[in-house]
């Protein structure tokens, strides 16, 4: 009981904190955009949602092409479009981010959260890239912001560390006159290499 009113306590957003629903609205057919700087794990969740396995390595300026892939659970069924993993390196961002988001029905905008709560410069380029790809999405789609890597967190400061990430991201865009909320359809985190997490949000691009 006091662990459920701490956790009130310490997460204003708990209604979207886990609320993904990401295909609710196109259960046919989506080009999904997924962005990040380097290492945040694109190419990890690109590869689990296209169903490729294998070790991942450092994407190349120009990105990689990815086939079509029909994600079904049950009678429900999305098709994943043909897409492109990109590189979270600057000059790939910079050439290939616009694109993406043009093209894209839905956003995942990754960060590694494990480095956002010990790194001051990296909550800067982070928050930095966040915002830029908000003004380019002008609101138009969803935008789930995922923080990944949540395995190389110490267990019992975990709900405390995404409190404070969520306070320090709405912080940023409450100084641009909105709030996290408004600018983002759900905020999550997640280990993308536990296939317990993975299933889960498998699970919930369905509900
Ligand atoms: N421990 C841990 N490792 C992760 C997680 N997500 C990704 N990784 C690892 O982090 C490394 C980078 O992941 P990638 O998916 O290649 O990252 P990326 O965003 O595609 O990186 P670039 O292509 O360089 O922009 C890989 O070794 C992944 O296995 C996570 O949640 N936890
Ligand atoms: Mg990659």
């Amino acid at each position: 009981m006091k662990k459920k009113l701490l956790s009130w306590i310490f997460f204003p957003y708990s209604l979207i904190l886990e609320s993904f629903g990401f295909w609710k609205d196109y259960n046919v057919s989506v080009y999904i955009a997924v962005l990040g700087i380097r290492s945040t794990g694109k190419t990890t969740l690109q590869n689990y949602f296209r169903n490729i396995k294998g070790p991942t390595y450092s994407t190349q300026y120009g990105g990689e092409d990815q086939e079509e892939i029909v994600i079904v659970k049950g009678t429900k069924k999305v098709r994943i479009k043909k897409g492109k993993d990109i590189s979270g390196g600057k000059e790939s961002l910079r050439d290939f981010s616009e694109d993406e988001i043009g093209k894209s029905n839905i956003i995942f905008f990754l960060y590694d959260a494990s480095r956002f709560c010990k790194e001051s410069e990296y909550q800067k380029e982070v928050s930095a890239f966040l915002i830029v790809v908000c003004r380019i999405n002008r609101g138009k789609r969803p935008i789930h912001l995922i923080g990944t890597h949540i395995d190389k967190i110490v267990i019992n400061l975990l709900n405390e560390i995404k409190s404070e990430i969520i306070k320090y991201l709405n912080s940023v865009f409450i100084q641009r006159g909105t709030t996290l909320e408004i600018s983002c359809k759900s905020i999550s985190f997640i280990d993308l290499t536990n296939p317990t997490d993975l299933n889960s949000l498998k699970d919930k691009l369905f509900n």
